[in-house]
């Protein structure tokens, strides 16, 4: 393949209620949208970065700065026959895993389609559905987790995680784990805990979470390590794995005894199968994580929860959660908790050029050739 041209757009949709972590509040989302065009076909991905680096280091501008002045120029008009060769001709691009994924997962888009396959089979997908839980933000009390939680539920949905921070946190899951006592429930600390709150996360050990996620340093596993082994609940790390080799690390130290793999943050595609594959051979469960992803990389987020480690279930819930109108058709939507893997060529959902121009703040085109 070739790609002849790369669309960059940064695209807002307001979300239907604002989401809090321990480190950020939003109530509307801007992402990257890429459409390659290569040997004559489309391909669509998503740089779903938060706007702000206080999930991680890079942010929306970071993005569009490596995707438009390195990624696209290291691609446009060079050939390649496999997704590792694409990824070859920017190997020397350090980091930047969101907007790495964008440009990656439109190639996997556009080699699936010219394929006439969908994505999830030239991944070695094996599911049909993917389970699908929630991630629901800090409120303002705990009633209104409450509604969260029973709205949810009533909707199919398979588990709840909390968003938890200092002072959010033990109180408020003793609370809900006694009103809802056989709910699969696990927590998310988004890195706002030290070593020095020990005490308080091994109380948590009295709720019988699933697993508590990344309650320690964004960029660390040493100290999680030191933290699994006070605690019986399984630590799970997100933001301190960006690599397979992170992965096999993080096992090895025992820093971690689950895996959030979150294709965003990793780069894409091939490097959450390759971090899955890890997992999978030393009987790690993973799940798919998610960034709040538009209909393109929530798509790309299903066909990758589709191989057989993704055996807990994911935050990668149906897009009516977030958006009263997503950018693809047909909307991706949860039943009794699952989600259909999507059978059509390629992501398997068509984006809508109408509304993206609708919400679209910023556009470009880049061309081989110049
Ligand atoms: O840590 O998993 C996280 C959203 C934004 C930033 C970080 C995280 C999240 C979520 C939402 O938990 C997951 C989703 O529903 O997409
Ligand atoms: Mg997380």
């Amino acid at each position: 393949m070739r790609i002849e041209q790369i669309d960059l757009a940064v695209v807002r949709l307001p979300l239907v209620r604002p989401f809090q972590t321990s480190s950020s509040r939003k109530d509307h989302l801007d992402h990257i949208l890429v459409r390659v065009l290569a040997d004559g076909v489309e391909g669509w991905g998503e740089c779903a970065s938060p706007s702000d680096p206080f999930y991680c280091p890079e942010t929306t501008e970071t993005c569009w700065h490596i995707l438009h002045d390195f990624l696209a120029p290291m691609t446009l008009g060079k050939p390649w026959e496999s997704i590792e060769e694409l990824v070859g001709l920017y190997r020397k691009v350090k980091g930047n895993g969101f907007a790495r994924a964008g440009l990656e997962t439109a190639c996997w888009d556009a080699l699936a389609r010219s394929r006439g396959e969908p994505l999830h089979r030239l991944l070695g997908g094996t599911r049909t559905e993917v389970l699908s839980g929630v991630s629901l933000g800090i409120e303002s009390s705990v009633e209104a987790v409450f509604a969260n939680v029973d709205r949810f539920l009533a909707e199919g949905y398979r588990r709840i995680k909390l968003k938890i921070a200092p002072g959010w946190d033990v109180d408020v899951v003793r609370r809900v784990r006694e009103r809802y006592p056989d709910v699969p429930l696990q927590v998310d600390a988004n890195s706002a805990y030290t070593l020095d709150d020990v005490d308080v996360l091994k109380k948590l050990d009295d709720f019988d979470l699933l697993l508590i996620e990344q309650p320690l340093a964004h960029d660390d596993i040493i100290d999680h390590a030191t933290l699994q082994a006070a605690l019986r609940t399984p630590v799970c790390l997100d933001e301190s794995i960006h690599s397979a080799d992170d992965a096999r690390k993080a096992l090895d130290l025992n820093a971690c005894r689950a895996i959030n793999i979150k294709v965003s943050r990793v780069g894409g595609l091939l490097e959450a199968r390759r971090i899955h594959d890890v997992c999978h051979a030393r009987g790690v469960p993973v799940w798919c994580g998610g960034m709040h992803e538009f209909g393109v990389g929530r798509a790309a987020n299903v066909a990758a929860a589709s191989l057989p480690g993704y055996s807990l279930p994911g935050d990668v819930s149906g897009s009516d959660k977030y958006y009263h109108e997503d950018v693809v058709e047909p909307p991706i939507l949860a039943t009794n908790g699952a989600i259909a893997v999507f059978d059509g060529p390629g992501l398997g959902v068509e984006p809508v050029p109408d509304r993206i121009r609708k919400h679209t703040l910023r556009a470009a085109t880049l061309r081989a050739d110049g």
